[in-house]
């Protein structure tokens, strides 16, 4: 940040300008003092604007330019002041009863608004509660990817619905989402072939 930065013309006369180089909609948040320092004049947010080209113009009393104008170029660095946010209020997937141990139910979807790439974005995912309360768990998630996927075969006779709550934390802060699976049934079909064939299966 350019706070506390100070810039200063040969002529110890100069009076000095600040102005934003690019058009905004938004406040211009910095001013510059007779002697020629640059302060913040309100807190910066990144989410906002992440960077600001200042030029300083040095002028006499009549408001000719003393020196050429001086460009400075600010960067606004990321804090962690979002909190993860699930791109769904509601997840809901579809899994067959009779997949494998191992199958890809769907993958959670969460959004982070911090700087991409960067420790304050980066997501973890945990499953925090399993609905109806497991036995045993019936899925994991990936960390980080949030890919959740089957740690049994599932039986529509276990649970046709299960409703998870899943933890999506970055490292300050954490958020629940919702994730609803639904076990389909498969077999249910086959019946009705066989009566169209006038087959009867084993
Ligand atoms: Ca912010
Ligand atoms: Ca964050
Ligand atoms: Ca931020």
């Amino acid at each position: 940040m350019a706070s506390g930065r100070r810039v200063e013309s040969n002529d110890a006369n100069a009076l000095y300008r600040l102005v934003q180089k690019e058009r905004s909609a938004l406040n211009f948040p910095f001013s510059i003092s007779v002697d020629g320092d640059i302060q913040l004049t309100q807190e910066l947010d990144r989410e906002d604007k992440d960077g600001y080209i200042l030029v300083v113009f040095a002028e006499d009393q009549y408001g000719n330019q003393l020196d050429p104008p001086m460009e400075i170029q600010v960067i606004v660095e990321d804090v962690n002041d979002n909190e993860p946010q699930c791109e769904l209020e509601e997840n809901v997937f579809e899994i067959q009863e009779d997949e494998l141990v191992g199958s890809l139910v769907g993958q959670l979807l969460a959004h982070d608004a911090d700087e991409e790439g960067t420790l304050n974005a980066q997501l973890m995912y945990s499953i925090a509660s399993q609905s109806p309360a497991p036995s045993s768990s019936a899925f994991s998630i990936d960390p980080t990817s949030g890919q959740i996927r089957t740690l049994k075969t599932l039986s529509r006779q276990e649970a046709k619905v299960y409703q998870l709550s899943v933890t999506v934390s970055d490292p300050a802060y954490s958020t629940e989402c919702k994730v609803i699976i639904k076990v389909i049934d498969v077999n249910n079909k086959l019946p009705l072939f066989e009566k169209k064939d006038g087959r009867h299966g084993d």
